[in-house]
């Protein structure tokens, strides 16, 4: 029986890790961390992740922080049947760990920043806009292109790097407005995922209230505030 307690909320890097709780169907408490409200840089939660972001996980006394590491942590202790991995060595293990690392070096970063740009920036960028929409729409065609030879991305197993990749790129479309069709394979392999009983449960940990309605709401109204503001690059 696991000691495990979830500190998370709902966003596309907290996701991952309620998304693999689920998969493996482990026992595990939920500490939802609002992280609007700052309270994931408070003294209490440095020492269960220095970075002050979510998600985290205690294990008994052990703490995981960084999504992939919780990911793999959890696959790696509570995965024998290996139903979400590949075994450590194969060919096909190195093939997850080397999307998984495309997700947590590639299309997080870079979503995150477009999403900063065309969402949340206090000055309106029309060159950061484009740099990072640009560049998650290259990681994208990347995807799809695997996608194209592969029914998953570390071969014919559903594993921690699709569970990854599909966290970020399932928002692209509400968020930053990206249309999905034009990247096939991957727009295929996005509704393939949202059909799984565990990612309909681990897509809503914890519960906020909000419902994904309300959330593309109010992507569109912050994205109408920034298109309100006169882009401020130097010419
Ligand atoms: N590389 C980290 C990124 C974590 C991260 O950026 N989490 C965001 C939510 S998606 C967060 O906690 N933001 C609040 C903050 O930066 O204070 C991971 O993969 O766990």
């Amino acid at each position: 029986m696991s000691q495990i307690t979830l500190y998370s909320w709902p966003t596309p890097n907290g996701i991952k890790a309620s998304i693999t709780l689920e998969e493996l169907g482990l026992h595990y408490k939920t500490h939802a961390v609002d992280i609007s409200t700052n309270v994931q840089k408070e003294d209490w939660f440095l020492k269960i992740n220095p970075n002050g972001r979510i998600p985290a996980i205690l294990d008994g006394d052990q703490r995981v922080f960084e999504s992939g590491a919780i990911m793999l942590y959890l696959t790696d202790k509570y995965d024998p049947e290996r139903k979400l991995s590949y075994a450590p060595g194969s060919p096909e293990y190195v093939e997850e760990l080397s999307w998984l690392m495309f997700q947590m070096g590639g299309v997080g970063p870079m979503m995150g920043q477009a999403e900063h740009f065309r969402l949340f920036a206090s000055k309106r960028s029309d060159y950061g806009i484009k740099r990072y929409i640009d560049e998650t729409k290259r990681l994208y065609s990347v995807l799809d292109s695997r996608l194209k030879e592969s029914p998953y991305l570390a071969g014919s197993k559903y594993t921690i790097a699709d569970i990854a990749n599909f966290s970020w790129v399932q928002i692209g479309p509400a968020a930053l407005e990206i249309d999905l069709s034009e990247w096939p394979a991957l727009e295929k392999w996005v509704e393939k995922i949202k059909e799984r009983e565990a990612i309909k449960r681990g897509m809503f940990i914890p519960k906020t209230g909000t419902s994904p309605e309300q959330m593309a709401e109010r992507f569109k109204a912050s994205r109408a505030r920034i298109d309100a503001m006169v882009n401020t690059d130097a010419h």
